[in-house]
């Protein structure tokens, strides 16, 4: 639906990025569109700043020993809704959790664990905002601009 086409941030993690054929066809099938993808890997400063709002929780250091085990691959979604569309599609949280609540999820078919999860999305508009300026700065464009990137979708 064009009225509430929106976009979001999309992460393939470290535990998952072998299987990024598969889900890159998942987020197709689902009828979303990425107009940015970059593989990069995240050191200790980039991981802890781009999950800050859980340094205090007692799994941060394993979260971030994760993140920073790898490359990424992260990618700017659009679609119906994506924030929650793809927060949908993702299932929930833990990949344990998301194979008897969501078997059909990412989560559920990428992911090992409660950390392993095999990918990320933003949780709000606000936050999705925020995530796709930390890998896609406005500020840093280098090459061409890709200007077609919402013309199905404006
Ligand atoms: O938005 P989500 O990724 O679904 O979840 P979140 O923002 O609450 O947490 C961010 C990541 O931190 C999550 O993808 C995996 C990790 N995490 C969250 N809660 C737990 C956790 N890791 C462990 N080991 N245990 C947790 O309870």
């Amino acid at each position: 639906d064009i009225a509430t086409c929106s976009v979001t941030l999309a992460m393939i993690k470290p535990d998952a990025v072998m299987k990024m054929g598969s889900i890159i066809e998942a987020i197709f099938d689902t009828g979303f569109i990425i107009t940015k993808a970059k593989m990069v890997q995240l050191n200790r400063m980039e991981a802890m700043d781009f999950y800050s709002e859980h340094q205090s929780k007692s799994f941060f250091t394993d979260l971030i020993n994760f993140m920073t085990s790898g490359p990424i691959i992260a990618l700017e979604v659009i679609g119906d809704d994506a924030v929650s569309s793809w927060r949908k599609l993702l299932g929930p949280t833990n990949s344990c959790v998301a194979r008897s609540e969501s078997p059909g999820s990412i989560r559920a078919r990428f992911g090992t664990d409660g950390t392993r999860n095999a990918a990320h999305g933003s949780d709000s508009i606000a936050s999705a905002a925020r995530e796709l300026e930390f890998f896609f700065p406005s500020s840093g464009g280098r090459g061409p601009k890709n200007t077609a990137r919402f013309t199905d979708c404006t």
